[in-house]
């Protein structure tokens, strides 16, 4: 039996169950736990993200995919740190002050995590001072926003006036992200880039930190 490709197979078939009963298994069977990340659990969710870009999969899909991840993650998480796992950067993300939409949020979270970033959700709702606050607190690599309401847009603009006022802007790159938004949008109010999609997400992060 191929124990990682069946994480691989147990992430795309949306089985958080199976995912962590197959994490378990190949941990014991002395699998590196590393290899159950980069070669079962990314591979597993990129499929998905690629799916769900070309229109094969829906949002029930991901969102039953991404927690099969996460629970996979989670349980591999403790160990990958034991190892002395060096994620390849850090990242802080919410919803904007006003708005509790989080779906697109937790799956942008969940290919971030996928794709080897360490991420930090600051959850909903999350006005200018607690952005602040929380960059002072995790010294995120790269603060990602997202807002699905019109009404909620120019929170992000006030976010980047606090982060500004603070003194931290030059810290850390800032990218946004939601159906209502566009690039045009996120160069206006200062922001290094906005993704339309979670794949995009991860590319511009990529892209950002490399840069
Ligand atoms: Co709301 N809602 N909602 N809603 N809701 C919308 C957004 C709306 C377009 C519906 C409509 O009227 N047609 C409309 C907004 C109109 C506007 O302002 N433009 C709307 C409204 C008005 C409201 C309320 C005000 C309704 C009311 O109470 N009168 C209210 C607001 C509550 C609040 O936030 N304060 C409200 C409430 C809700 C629910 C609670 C019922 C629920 C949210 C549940 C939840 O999130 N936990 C909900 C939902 C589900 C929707 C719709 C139906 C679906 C949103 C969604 O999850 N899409 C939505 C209509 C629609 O979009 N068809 C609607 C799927 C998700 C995967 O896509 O979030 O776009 P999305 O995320 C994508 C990309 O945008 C991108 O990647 C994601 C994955 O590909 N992305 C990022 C997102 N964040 C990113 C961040 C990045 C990068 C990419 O970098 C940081």
């Amino acid at each position: 039996m191929n124990l990682l490709e069946d994480i691989k197979n147990a992430i795309d078939n949306m089985e958080p169950e199976l995912t962590a009963e197959l994490v378990g298994k190949a941990e014991e069977s002395g699998i590196a736990p590393m290899d159950i990340v980069e070669k079962g659990l990314i591979p597993g969710i990129q499929i998905v993200g690629e799916k769900f870009k070309s229109f094969e999969y829906f949002l029930p899909e991901v969102i039953m995919a991404a927690k099969a991840f996460k629970t996979g993650f989670e349980i591999i998480l403790p160990k990958l740190l034991e190892a002395g796992y060096e994620p390849k950067g850090k990242i802080l993300i919410g919803t904007v002050a006003g708005d509790n939409h989080d779906i697109g949020k937790n799956i942008v979270i969940a290919l971030l995590r996928g794709n080897g970033y360490d991420v930090h959700d600051a959850g909903v709702d999350v006005p200018p001072d607690k952005f602040v606050q929380l960059v002072r607190e995790v010294k995120p690599d790269v603060i990602g926003m997202s807002a699905l309401l019109t009404t909620t847009m120019a929170q992000m603009r006030d976010t980047i006036s606090a982060i500004q006022k603070a003194g931290l802007r030059d810290s850390v790159k800032i990218i946004v992200g939601g159906s209502c938004l566009s690039s045009e949008f996120a160069l206006k109010i200062g922001a290094d880039g906005y993704g339309e999609d979670a794949p995009e997400a991860v590319a511009l992060v990529e892209k950002l930190l490399s840069a």
